[in-house]
């Protein structure tokens, strides 16, 4: 997919979009609407006559697995990371076809790089100097303590003052007046070190309205070094184009809706928020740079693009679910003992982590927690429980399990303290504060453990023999019969987080 038009057009094929003609107000209706359809695991809305705006607004664009798995275009989001497995886990090949597997992966990173193009349809139109007007856009206030309409959807690029290397970031924006907004950019992100990296004054470029491959990556937690644009060619399979910006020294999505250029002073802030936010509460107001947009360029017929965040779970739990599977190979070529990782939605993803291991050693649990707290934006998790390779780290039903049954709360939690997120609202001072990792994997001896109980398992022999005379019983239809009755809530949970 080239562009938005084209996602759209997928969703609209696939049963997935609604198109509103109702004139709806941007101004909280819109979240309402969408708060109760994300809920419903409900379609992509595309609001076609927002009020007061000239130009329609998407969203829940996101809003489901599925839409997240056509977004990709794979079965399941675990398919996107086994293709970065793929290139991570290269080894010299042996034989021709293994060769020609090879040359297949290095052509998906060779095409990985954005690619320079001479035109492009997102300077159809172009507003300068006066003529930029924000308010033209059909800019959402999300909630009702916002104090202003929003930017929540938006692709920020900037370069590193030092070496010109690319950072896409997604930051929201709140408006200030028709040609500024603030930029949330936070103290752990990539946008911000740029910008304080800069003397004086940082060019900045605000894409909205992508493929969603590419507007996904603005939200991916890569390293400062990697250009997020050039994931997104990777993960496309096809270069993101990008054209020259009009007013500012930056390259642009060539076929993006509408992109923003302007600049950001070093020493020019002011009081953002309050915005609720995707914590679950307001997030207070807090100095952030003032954005200044000196030039508007859009398609003819723009759509605008838009997020709501709020108390989990809203349409961005399916960006953090994606994030959560593209990252897992990564994170085990770095830790190779983590089976697979959870990052629950309601533990709005930096809360809590439940991750599973192979231990081969004592205190081996403990190892990985601290790696975790070392490792990338996941040095923010704030708790993490650790279990054996067999526990299903996304049935959060066995999690508590072994989470109650194994654990000595004396000797199996660790208390330690670290950087935490830059919107938790719970430790003492922002920004940094306790950590919680609890051991849940089965003890060994050298850890202090009496000799451990085997767990209780039916024979495989008694299982088969079931399965096969079930209908001899005329017991029709128990409720979970196939899982013994248990683990109701917990599958309907996790239909309800997974579909
Ligand atoms: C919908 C949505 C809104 C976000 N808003 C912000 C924000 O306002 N400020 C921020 O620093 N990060 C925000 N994030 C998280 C960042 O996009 C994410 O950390 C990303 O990795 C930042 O890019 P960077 O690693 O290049 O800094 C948001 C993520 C999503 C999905
Ligand atoms: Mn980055």
């Amino acid at each position: 997919m080239r562009d938005l038009r084209d996602w759209i057009a997928v969703l609209e094929r696939e049963g997935e979009l609604v198109r509103v003609s109702a004139e709806v107000d941007p101004d909280l209706e819109v979240t309402e609407i969408v708060d109760r359809t994300v809920k419903a695991g409900g379609p992509a809305l595309l609001f076609e006559n927002p009020k007061g705006a000239k130009h329609p607004l998407l969203i829940n664009q996101f809003g489901t697995e599925r839409r997240m798995c056509l977004a990709f275009g794979v079965e399941q989001l675990d398919d996107v990371g086994r293709k970065v497995s793929d290139v991570l886990e290269m080894q010299p090949p042996q034989g021709l076809m293994d060769k020609v597997r090879g040359l297949q992966k290095l052509k998906s990173i060779a095409d990985a790089r954005a690619t320079t193009v001479r035109k492009g349809p997102v300077h159809e139109v172009v507003l300068q100097g006066d003529d930029v007007d924000l308010t033209l856009l059909p800019i959402q206030r999300c909630w009702p303590d916002d104090p202003a309409p929003f930017i929540t959807l938006p692709a920020v690029i900037t370069h590193d003052p030092r070496n010109g290397v690319r950072n896409v970031g997604m930051y929201r924006m709140q408006v200030i007046d028709r040609a500024t907004t603030f930029m949330h950019w936070q103290i752990h992100k990539d946008g911000r070190a740029d910008w304080l990296a800069t003397d004086g004054r940082i060019p900045v470029a605000v894409a909205l309205g992508l493929d969603p491959i590419t507007a996904y990556s603005a939200s991916a937690p890569l390293p400062h070094h990697i250009d997020e644009f050039m994931m997104a060619g990777f993960l496309r399979g096809a270069p993101v184009e990008l054209v020259k910006g009009i007013t500012v020294d930056i390259e642009v999505p060539a076929h993006a809706e509408i992109v923003l250029e302007g600049y950001i002073d070093k020493d020019e802030l002011g009081q953002e928020g309050p915005f609720g936010d995707h914590t679950g509460f307001y997030t207070p107001s807090e100095p952030f740079p003032v954005f200044h947009v000196t030039a508007m360029t859009m398609r003819r017929d723009a759509i605008y693009p838009s997020i709501v965040v709020g108390k989990p779970p809203q349409e961005d739990a399916w960006l953090g679910k994606a994030t959560e599977r593209i990252f897992l190979p990564a994170i085990r070529a770095t830790v190779p003992e983590i089976v697979d990782y959870d990052l629950p939605v309601a533990g709005g993803f930096h809360n809590c982590c439940i991750v599973s291991i192979k231990k081969a050693f004592p205190g081996h649990a403990q190892k990985v927690m601290h790696a975790i707290w070392g490792l990338g934006m996941l040095s923010l998790t704030k708790s993490i429980i650790v279990v054996d390779a067999h526990v299903d780290v996304h049935d959060y039903q066995q999690v508590l399990f072994y989470a109650g049954a194994n654990v000595d709360p004396k000797r199996d939690v660790v208390l330690s303290e670290g950087p935490l997120d830059h919107l938790d609202h719970a430790p003492e001072r922002q920004f940094i504060g306790g950590k919680l990792g609890i051991d849940a994997t089965a003890k060994w001896p050298e850890e202090g453990a009496r000799p451990w109980p085997e767990e209780i398992e039916m024979s495989p022999e008694i299982r088969d023999l079931v399965d096969r005379r079930w209908a001899d019983y005329g017991i029709e239809s128990v409720p979970g019969a196939a899982d013994g009755g248990v683990g109701q809530t917990s599958r309907s949970l996790r239909q309800l987080l997974r579909r």
